[in-house]
């Protein structure tokens, strides 16, 4: 079945804006939500306002669609009440919404902050534990194990993307690793909304010769990414981030920020 009633949440943000904007006109109903202003409704869009945190508003918002593109949260280092509300009750919320409305598949928005204390001597697969390097990269850790609930307990099919760098070009050093092209997001998305899968975590990474991510299970689903962070390397290779732990932690610059841990215990 090919999705045709989608309701994207984060819809006024940079990724959500993105997708907003690649996606228009294809869909019978695209919902678009967030608590920010999203601006008028074109043709086949519902704007809807709703706080992710509000479990009565968020069970109406998934009523009627399909499928869920799930963007919507802080997507930040910041405190716990914040955090917990938005991303962590948040994603409760759109999971549970959505096992009442029926909806088919969501696909949300992890982050490779999920797994950023790992070093970046080493690859990783969607199939590799969590280290989150902050407490934003658990609330992505614990939205993965919600996905996972809801997709073998309640039969949503549901694909975690575990996203790198999600940017026009790539900034820094770190970053010919962790690039996503704008490209390579939207088609990334497009596979999840038509894919075949049960539960999934892939990265969101496009096809970076420097990848610290083996994708091949985001590959076997039709992932074909079309772009290279290499092509920059000349332009980027010598902005380096500051500190050894963020040189050398696949988390970048969320891994020195507030450690207090014991270096010679992370690999
Ligand atoms: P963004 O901050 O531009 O967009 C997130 C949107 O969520 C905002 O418009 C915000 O108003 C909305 N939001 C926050 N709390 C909410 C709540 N309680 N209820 C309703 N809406 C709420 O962030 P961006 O960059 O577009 O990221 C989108 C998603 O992708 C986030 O979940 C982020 O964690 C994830 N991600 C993004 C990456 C990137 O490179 N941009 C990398 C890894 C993950
Ligand atoms: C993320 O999860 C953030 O939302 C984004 O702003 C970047 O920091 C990105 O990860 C990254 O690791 O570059």
């Amino acid at each position: 079945m090919t999705p045709n009633r989608i309701l994207l949440t984060g819809a006024a943000g940079r990724l959500g804006s993105l997708l907003r904007q690649s996606f228009a006109g294809r869909f019978e109903l695209f919902r678009l939500s967030d608590v920010a202003p999203m601006g008028a409704a074109g043709e086949g869009e519902e704007i809807v306002a709703c706080d992710l945190a509000d479990a009565a508003a968020v069970q109406s918002l998934c009523e009627g669609v399909d499928a869920i593109i799930h963007l919507g949260g802080i997507p930040y280092e910041t405190g716990w009440p914040e955090l917990l509300q938005s991303n962590i009750v948040g994603t409760i919320n759109l999971y549970e919404g959505a096992r009442r409305a029926g909806v088919d598949r969501v696909i949300f928005a992890s982050s490779n902050h999920a797994t950023g204390m790992h070093p970046n001597d080493r690859i990783l697969s969607g199939e590799s534990p969590p280290r989150p390097d902050s407490r934003y990269g658990l609330t992505k850790a614990i939205g993965e194990d919600v996905a996972a609930l809801y997709a073998y307990k309640h039969g949503i099919r549901s694909l975690s993307l575990r996203i790198g760098s999600c940017l026009p070009k790539p900034d820094n050093k770190r970053a010919l690793s962790t690039w996503l092209s704008h490209g390579d997001f939207v088609r990334l998305v497009q596979v999840g909304l038509t894919a075949d899968y049960i539960h999934e975590i892939v990265y969101g990474v496009s096809r970076n010769t420097r990848s610290w991510w083996d994708n091949s299970a985001a590959y076997r689903l039709g992932y074909e990414p079309q772009d290279d962070a290499e092509v920059y390397a000349a332009e980027v290779e010598a902005i380096e981030l500051g500190t050894d732990l963020a040189r050398n932690y696949q988390g970048g610059n969320f891994v020195p920020d507030e450690f207090s841990g014991r270096k010679e215990w992370l690999g």
